[in-house]
């Protein structure tokens, strides 16, 4: 019986500690509610937090007058708050560390209402390097 205890708990711990850094093919269902929300495919999705995070939802950048957090880089200018900015406009009405962890719901209303209000230029990234050959950036499980 005592064996099973450190399996056991490397079998919980791992995938939790694993989270963060997610993979080109857990995205599509992670990011299914946001597929084609104001015309922004999946593919798209996929390509542009590749390039702003590396599918990993711990990222934070720190530029000279703003942080930007998570998976899709959500910036404490005015869509969440941090103590860097305590008085940002916080348009997503939340504290910033919320876009860090690996329940992506709230960053996805976050991002619909950037999409909402700034449109799909909010992350350069995006026309700069996800308007073609997109097709590289589906899970292909064969
Ligand atoms: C989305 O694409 C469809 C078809 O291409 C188009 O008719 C529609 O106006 C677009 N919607 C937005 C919000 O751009
Ligand atoms: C960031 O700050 C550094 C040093 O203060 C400055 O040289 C640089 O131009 C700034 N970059 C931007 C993008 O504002
Ligand atoms: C912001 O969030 C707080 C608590 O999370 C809530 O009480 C408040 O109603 C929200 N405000 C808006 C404008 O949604
Ligand atoms: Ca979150």
């Amino acid at each position: 019986m005592m064996s099973y205890l450190p399996l056991l708990l490397v079998g919980i711990l791992f995938p939790v500690i694993q989270a963060s850094q997610l993979t080109k093919c857990e995205l599509p269902q992670k990011l299914k509610d946001i597929d084609g929300y104001r015309n922004v495919t999946l593919p798209e999705w996929i390509c542009t937090t590749f390039h702003i995070s590396g599918f990993d939802t711990q990222t934070i950048v720190n530029n000279n007058d703003s942080i930007e957090y998570g998976l899709f880089q959500i910036s404490n200018k005015c869509w969440c708050r941090d103590d860097q900015n305590p008085l940002s406009k916080n348009i997503c009405n939340t504290t910033c560390n919320k876009f860090l962890d690996d329940d992506l719901t709230d960053d996805i209303m976050c991002v619909k209402k950037i999409l909402d209000i700034e449109g799909i230029g909010y992350w350069s990234a995006h026309k700069a390097l996800c308007s073609d050959k997109l097709e590289q950036w589906l899970c292909k499980t064969s």
